[in-house]
């Protein structure tokens, strides 16, 4: 099969939510030389923004949604220790989770693989999770940054419920608060008082990087 074929497959098959099809692809696009991130951004991500097309056009229900979503994560079983691979150094600690009231994690779950690859460790705490748990886990481990990810218009305003519970814990300066997700802007993080957006996955990574040296910088030792 030409790198072609396969990602044409790729994007295929995960539209239609063949789970065993997208991981034989995935195999043999590892075998043929095709790279990870080739198959991630011109087929796999392509075909679930295909499969929100739908959904919105009312041609897709959810189940075919989350057999899609069940087809892409198989294929992020396959790549997530190659993409995580990569021995940098260790950098900073991210606390990360899905806000309360949504459960869409692939996102979340490919951020967290580009930070580990990037030398983060990464403390996950799912999806729905609830301010306290952000509270509570940020207490626990004294992360650098803390990232929220909402996907739905309705659960974005969590993100301000969050960094109210942070602010009555008296943890708020402590810790970088980054915000992310499809439906979310620079400008709707500004209004909630976020120190951070990212749109996509490496971007999060920069941003990261960027505002952890700033703060070491910004600190004397
Ligand atoms: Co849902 N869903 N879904 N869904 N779903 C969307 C998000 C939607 C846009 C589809 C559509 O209408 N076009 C729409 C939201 C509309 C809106 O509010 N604006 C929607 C809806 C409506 C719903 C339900 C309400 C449907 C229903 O029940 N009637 C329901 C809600 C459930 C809930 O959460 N309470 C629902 C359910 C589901 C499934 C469970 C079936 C499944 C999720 C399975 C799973 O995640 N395990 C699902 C899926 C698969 C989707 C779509 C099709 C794909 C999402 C995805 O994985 N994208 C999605 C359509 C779409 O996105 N176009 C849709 C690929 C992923 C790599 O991209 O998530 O954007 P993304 O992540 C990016 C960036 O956003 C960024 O980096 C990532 C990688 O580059 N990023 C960050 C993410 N987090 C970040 C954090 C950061 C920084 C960057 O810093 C902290």
């Amino acid at each position: 099969m030409t790198h072609e074929e396969i990602l044409k497959g790729l994007y295929d098959e995960t539209l239609i939510g063949n789970a065993p099809e997208v991981k034989d692809l995935v195999n043999k696009g590892l075998a043929e030389g095709l790279g990870c991130e080739a198959m991630l951004y011109d087929a796999l991500i392509p075909s679930l923004e295909e499969v929100g097309a739908r959904f919105e056009r009312g041609d897709y229900f959810v189940p075919e949604m989350l057999i899609a979503a069940r087809a892409m994560q198989g294929a992020l079983d396959i790549l997530r220790p190659l993409l995580a691979e990569t021995g940098a150094k260790p950098i900073g600690t991210y606390v990360m989770g899905t806000v309360k009231g949504d459960v869409h994690d692939i996102g979340k779950n490919l951020v967290n693989i580009m930070l580990e690859g990037a030398g983060f460790t990464v403390y996950d705490l799912g999806v729905n999770v609830a301010p306290e748990v952000f509270v509570q886990k940020i207490q626990e481990h004294n992360p650098d940054v803390v990232g929220f990810s909402a996907f739905l218009t309705t659960t974005m305003p969590m993100f301000k419920a969050n960094i109210n519970a942070l602010q009555k814990a008296g943890i708020r300066d402590d810790v970088i608060v980054m915000v992310g997700g499809a439906p979310v802007t620079q400008e709707y993080a500004d209004a909630v008082g976020a120190d951070a957006y990212a749109p996509d996955a490496s971007t999060a990574v920069r941003i990261a990087k960027d505002l952890i040296a700033k703060r070491r910088a910004a600190v004397p030792a």
